[in-house]
């Protein structure tokens, strides 16, 4: 029989690559000696680390699936891999690595032309420029839909109008892929804009109570002239929109498995140390409960997502089968850091302690790229033929 190793509890290494093994042992190398000891200031200060990103770039951490262009071409599940050893130091880390790989890069890879591609990626791979996303409005975030930015073609070029709320990355941000309704034909598409264009502002919203060590802001667009070349032409739909949100909810399905092992990690060495009763707290049972109850979650939610890396890779992937990843994991990331911060006790409210951040951090993975409950309805249609959200 085989020796059970409670860190791998179900042999996640037998089947990874030895190129995938090596770029997560890189990822998890760089975060845990780079990142790790900047988190608290990073939370304490809502401050946006410039460093991070280009950092990133020379590990070939960003845009890691794409061919070319500087990027290196790895498989889906070496993003993942990558996503959970950002996101075991901080979901922030985390999100602003997957806008500029998945949301910024991506579509740009997908429905930009070569000039495009040219232009931005090898940049944003690097990590000299920071890109957004900006698909959430004031009026529409689970329904998209109904966006009110429109895009209407002038002489020269298009003249953009609208705002945009809860951009991650967006104050910091370089590049904007902007998601706009084409008052031509009622169609969706992406257009890049570029920081410092006349009517274009994108303020921060401070004071978050999770997120903190990464960036988030919104965008006003003030009657924005933008040349021709600034639409990425073979975006077409708002299904444009949601393929990237494909691969960003992929890598968000992994990333929290990361913060929820940090979570047991940490509250499972608290409780070897911290005695009660004149025993270790590890040797209560209702202690034990939450760490088991937590760590069977990890190794269920990572195997889930390893699958559906491997359709991606093979381009057999459904998006519904990562709304079910993406739900399941961030839910069950949610459920089991807030079970497992009580064995922290009293500590449980000091930051130093790393526990309580990824609890709130985790509250808005949840939310965001399509809320637990969003996904439950898309999950709900594919399995009735009835879709719940629709009018
Ligand atoms: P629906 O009629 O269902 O679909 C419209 C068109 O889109 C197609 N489609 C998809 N295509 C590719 N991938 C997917 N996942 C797709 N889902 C739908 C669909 O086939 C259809 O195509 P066509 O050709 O027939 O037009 O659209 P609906 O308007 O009824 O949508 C409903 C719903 C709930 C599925 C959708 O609106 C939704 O997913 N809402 C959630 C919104 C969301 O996820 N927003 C995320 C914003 S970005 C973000 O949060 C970034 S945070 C990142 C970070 O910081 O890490
Ligand atoms: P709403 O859509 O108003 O939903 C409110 C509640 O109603 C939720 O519980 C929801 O589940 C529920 N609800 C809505 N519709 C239904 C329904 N039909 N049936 C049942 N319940 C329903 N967006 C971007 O475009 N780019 C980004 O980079 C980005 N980054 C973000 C960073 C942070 C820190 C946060 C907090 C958000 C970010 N978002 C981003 C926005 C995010 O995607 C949205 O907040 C999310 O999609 C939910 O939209 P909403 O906030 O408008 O909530």
């Amino acid at each position: 029989l085989a020796k059970f190793d409670w860190e791998d509890p179900l042999n996640l290494e037998s089947q990874l690559t030895d190129e995938e093994i090596a770029i997560r042992d890189t990822a998890r190398e760089y975060c845990q000696e780079n990142l790790l000891p900047r988190v608290l200031h990073g939370w304490r200060t809502e401050e946006f680390d410039y460093g991070i990103l280009p950092e990133m770039g020379k590990l070939g951490l960003l845009g890691p699936t794409i061919q070319g262009y500087g990027c290196a071409g790895t498989s889906n599940v070496a993003y993942g891999l990558i996503a959970r050893e950002i996101e075991r130091v901080d979901s922030g880390y985390r999100s602003t690595a997957s806008v500029q790989s998945s949301l910024v890069m991506h579509p740009i890879n997908e429905f930009g032309t070569d000039a495009q591609k040219e232009k931005y990626l090898p940049r944003l791979a690097r990590g000299e420029i920071v890109g957004a996303f900006g698909l959430t409005e004031p009026n529409h975030g689970s329904d998209p839909a109904g966006m009110e930015t429109m895009a209407e073609e002038i002489d020269g070029g298009f003249v953009i109008n609208g705002s945009k709320t809860w951009i991650s990355n967006a104050p910091a941000a370089d590049v904007f892929i902007i998601w706009a309704r084409c008052k031509w034909d009622n169609r969706v598409r992406g257009f890049i804009l570029d920081k410092g264009m006349k009517g274009l502002t994108a303020p921060a919203i401070k004071n978050k109570v999770a997120l903190r060590a990464s960036i988030t802001g919104s965008i006003f667009m003030d009657s924005v002239q933008v040349p021709h070349d600034a639409l990425l032409p073979k975006s077409n739909g708002l299904s444009s929109a949601f393929s990237c949100l494909n691969s960003a909810r992929f890598g968000i399905s992994w990333g929290v498995m990361g913060a929820l092992e940090d979570c047991i990690y940490r509250t499972r060495e608290y409780a070897l140390e911290r005695h009660q009763f004149k025993r270790p707290l590890a040797s209560f049972q209702l202690v034990q409960k939450k760490l088991v109850d937590a760590h069977t979650e990890v190794a269920l939610g990572l195997h889930a997502s390893l699958q559906v890396g491997r359709l991606k890779d093979l381009d057999k992937v459904a998006p519904e089968m990562i709304s079910m990843v993406k739900r399941n994991n961030c839910g069950k990331a949610l459920q089991h850091s807030r079970i497992v911060l009580d064995i922290l006790g009293g500590n449980a409210c000091a930051d130093e302690y790393h526990v309580g951040r990824h609890v709130a951090n985790l509250q808005v993975t949840n939310t965001y790229e399509g809320t637990n409950d969003v996904h439950a309805l898309i999950l709900g249609k594919a399995i009735t033929g009835i879709a719940a959200f629709a009018n």
